[in-house]
């Protein structure tokens, strides 16, 4: 473990390089170099291969020979295991037993192989046939008022999966369609929408090689997005200069070893990526954007009195924006008191930052849960907007907002109708096309989805992947509450946490992963996905399936559809089946703008770009400008400071996928072997008089006087701002409130959890 000269621990190397390839080896030992499983990983993110079930960066015209990092390979590597999840293991096992399981031992156990029927007499899992499992779940839906029934998706699934879900939701009669999205990017959906009329970022991948300067807010490039490190590393090799807010100093976005050049692995030669690194206190980013603004608008007054030139974009203001008037007044009205007690960053730094970003002709604004997870989330990204508004840095080669999506296909997901907000959905043509009435009024989101569990107004919940009972805040009266509901049925491909809290019927249905293999009717299919930069990619799997029991996502959909809703001519789910060229038909038709020629396009190399009209500077907002917005307060933290109070930040490992646990070794940050860690900064730990190694509990410091409480955390220096402390997800879980989430979209404020520290 090294040691900074404070004692913090941290990683002595750099992202890729050799360490990456031991990561996987690590996890995966010899299994993974197997020919089948390279032969595999040559094919992944490629035109004609299959798009990786890991981040969703983009996937470029002109890959690499094994265009994947670490982290895409452990990803895909989890999905091809020899290991199998079978009746038998349930026979072994009842439900009550492997609740005690940790996450890690759950999905080690492998792919499952048969549909399964929990069996309350036993309290064991039971095969089941599918016909059955279809049948009962469409007897149970039938017996329930639609609206008490949620469908939940995860963001993997493919753009055919997911219009078929979506549709079958609003046949079925409601708009109850929470995605992953709902706990991660949905302050983008509404807050970046609201502000320049687009849910989505503008950037492109060429804007990436024509950039002078990127502005990173709060997203681990190492960990979540590592193929998105070369497009930074060779941003910074022609002079592009990236400018980091983080609390956390993320090995990734320090330097990074291109495991794929020889030349640099043997060498041991690192890029460094931030040229400036702003450990900004969590929640602090209003104000470290307001003290940019600040110092861009005093150089705007000096220059112009002094050379009669702008620094600031005058005539894009002029043309393109609103409000501008209400938003510097607020920024002059601010002092730099304010901006560095919020911001934890002196005003030295920030004008430092601020030089760069006037230097810069063209500048992107890059985010992730950082600025998303907070309780005024909403108002960081409207903020971060302001600044890139100023210099008109958006709608423009080389410039843009570029928020860093999640998994795979979640923002895809949303394009082809899951969602919870009806008049996101073009209900009138899917009305037309299919001869139906949908569901006019809004659906309930991941927030409202818990707290008419808890109410009991839930009674079925279908999850299209995931592990949402993992993901979600309020883990422990969510568990509770979760088996009073009537129906629960888990499409998933290996076993988790969530499939063990179960209602009265329960059902868990295996699927295929992407890389297998997917025979229908009319032979061999493929599907298709959106990147985070609105691209559309094919994905063909050619593995053999872990089991021959196992159904498609669309086969699944289509099987509970057909038991569930009257028969209706015009909504072919067996065709479909068939043949998922025609649900790209379907969904070409509803979506012809983004859509058309969908089969003809689907493996364009690059993929196809759906467009923004952002980028093209005709904003959909309701002022018809991009709209500059002057934030409530500084701080997007939802609870005020107190003596003793903290500001929780719950993080990714390196060595995790959301829930799914790979190993125990967070090398980036050279924490290894556990997780029940908390991370403080040494002055804090002084103060609160813990030392290193020393076992203690968090508790919730939210104010609502309800009991919340993580124990057996390890105590670890570690450089974090004063204030601050670091807990991974979930197992952090159990501390946030369920109504601690962003304002505007109600995404699970997870990243400025308030707690105090038990010794
Ligand atoms: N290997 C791997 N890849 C993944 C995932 C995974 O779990 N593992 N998850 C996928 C999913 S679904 C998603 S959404 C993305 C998530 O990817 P990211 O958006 O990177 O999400 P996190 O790792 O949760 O946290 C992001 C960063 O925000 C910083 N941060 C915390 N609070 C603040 C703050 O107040 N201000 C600022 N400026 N920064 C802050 C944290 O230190 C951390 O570096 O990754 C996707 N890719
Ligand atoms: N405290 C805290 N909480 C958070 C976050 C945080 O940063 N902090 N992040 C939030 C975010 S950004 C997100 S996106 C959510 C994630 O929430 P989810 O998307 O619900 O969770 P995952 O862990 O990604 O789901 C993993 C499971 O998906 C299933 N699976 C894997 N591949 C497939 C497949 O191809 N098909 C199907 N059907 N199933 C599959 C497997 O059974 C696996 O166990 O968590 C959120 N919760
Ligand atoms: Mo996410």
């Amino acid at each position: 473990m090294a040691r900074h000269e404070d004692g913090t621990i941290h990683y002595s190397g750099s992202t890729g390089g050799w360490g990456s390839v031991r990561g996987i080896v690590e996890v995966f030992g010899r299994e993974w170099a197997t020919p089948a499983a390279l032969e595999t990983l040559s094919r992944q993110n490629k035109p004609g291969g299959f798009m990786c079930v890991s981040c969703a960066w983009t996937k470029p015209a002109d890959p690499h020979t094994f265009e994947f990092c670490e982290n895409g390979a452990k990803a895909t590597l989890w999905e091809l295991t020899t290991r199998r999840c079978t009746p038998e293991f349930f026979a072994q096992h009842s439900v009550t037993e492997l609740k005690g399981w940790r996450d890690y031992d759950l999905e080690q156990q492998g792919r499952l192989t048969h549909p399964m029927r929990y069996d309350p007499a036993t309290d064991h899992y039971v095969p089941c046939s599918w016909e059955e499992a279809f049948t009962a779940i469409g007897a149970e839906l039938k017996a329930l008022d639609p609206g008490s029934a949620v469908f939940y998706a995860s963001g993997r699934a493919s753009l055919e999966t997911s219009y078929l879900y979506a549709l079958f939701g609003r046949v079925y009669g409601h708009n109850n369609l929470p995605d992953s999205s709902n706990m991660c990017h949905e302050t983008t959906s509404v807050g970046l929408k609201k502000v320049i009329g687009s849910p989505v970022g503008t950037c492109v991948h060429s804007d990436f090689d024509s950039c002078d300067a990127i502005f990173f807010f709060g997203q681990n490039t190492g960990s979540n997005s590592p193929r998105f490190l070369h497009p930074l590393q060779e941003a910074v090799k022609r002079g592009c200069r990236i400018v980091t807010f983080n609390p956390v100093r993320e090995k990734g976005l320090e330097s990074f070893i291109n495991p794929q050049n020889p030349l640099e692995m043997l060498s041991g030669h690192a890029t460094q990526i931030s040229c400036q690194y702003h450990q900004v206190k969590a929640g602090g980013d209003i104000a470290a954007l307001i003290g940019m603004c600040k110092h861009v608008l005093d150089e705007e007054d000096k220059r112009f009195a002094a050379e009669r030139r702008h620094v600031i974009d005058v005539d894009f203001i002029a043309q393109h924006t609103t409000g501008f008037d209400e938003f510097i007044e607020k920024v002059r009205a601010t002092s730099w008191d304010e901006i560095e007690a919020e911001s934890g960053l002196t005003r030295a730094a920030l004008i430092e930052a601020a030089e760069v970003y006037l230097g810069a002709e063209r500048v992107i604004g890059v985010y992730g849960m950082g600025l998303t997870q907070h309780v005024h989330g909403s108002q960081s990204i409207g903020c971060l907007v302001n600044f890139l508004l100023l210099r008109g840095n958006i709608g423009r080669e080389g410039t843009g907002v570029s928020p860093v999506r999640g998994h795979s296909n979640v923002q895809g997901q949303r394009t082809v109708g899951i969602s919870e907000k009806p008049e996101l959905v073009p209900l009138d043509w899917i009305a037309d096309r299919y001869g139906f009435e949908p569901p006019r009024e809004e659906g309930l989101n991941t927030v409202k989805a818990c707290e008419k569990i808890l109410s009991g107004e839930v009674k079925a919940f279908i999850g299209l992947g995931g592990n949402f009972v993992r993901a979600i805040p309020e883990r422990e009266q969510m568990e509770a509450a979760w088996t009073k509901m009537r129906l629960t049925v888990q499409i998933a491909t290996k076993l988790n946490r969530s499939h063990l809290i179960n209602g009265e019927v329960a059902y868990l249905l295996p699927c295929l992963g992407r890389t297998e293999e997917d025979e229908q009717a009319t032979g061999p299919q493929a599907v298709t996905m959106e990147d985070s930069l609105s691209c559309i990619h094919g994905s063909i799997g050619r593995r053999t399936p872990a089991s021959p029991d196992l159904l498609s996502e669309v086969a699944i959909v289509a099987g509970l559809a057909q038991a569930t809703l009257p028969p209706n001519p015009r909504l072919k789910w067996a065709e479909w089946t068939a043949d998922y060229g025609l649900i790209r038909d379907e969904i070409a038709a509803i979506y012809p703008e983004e859509f058309h020629d969908f089969n003809a396009r689907m493996f364009t190399p690059g993929g196809f770009y759906r467009g923004n009209s952002a980028r093209e500077r005709v904003w959909k907002t309701k002022s018809g400008k991009a709209d500059f917005t002057v934030p409530t307060q500084l701080s997007s933290i939802g609870v005020p400071d107190a003596p003793g109070r903290y500001r929780l930040i719950t993080m990714r490992s390196n060595d995790q996928f959301n829930t799914t646990i790979y190993g125990y070794s967070d090398r980036l940050r050279g924490i290894e072997g556990t997780r029940d860690v908390l991370l403080i900064n040494p002055r804090e730990m002084e103060r609160a008089g813990l030392h290193e190694g020393q076992r203690v509990a968090l508790v919730s410091d939210a104010g609502d006087g309800v009991h919340r409480r993580v124990g057996g955390l390890k105590v670890l220096p570690f450089a974090l701002p004063d204030g601050c402390l670091g807990g991974y997800y979930p197992e952090c879980n159990a501390l946030i409130p369920l109504w601690y989430h962003d304002q505007a979209s109600k995404t699970p404020a997870a990243k400025g959890v308030p707690v105090r520290i038990e010794a």
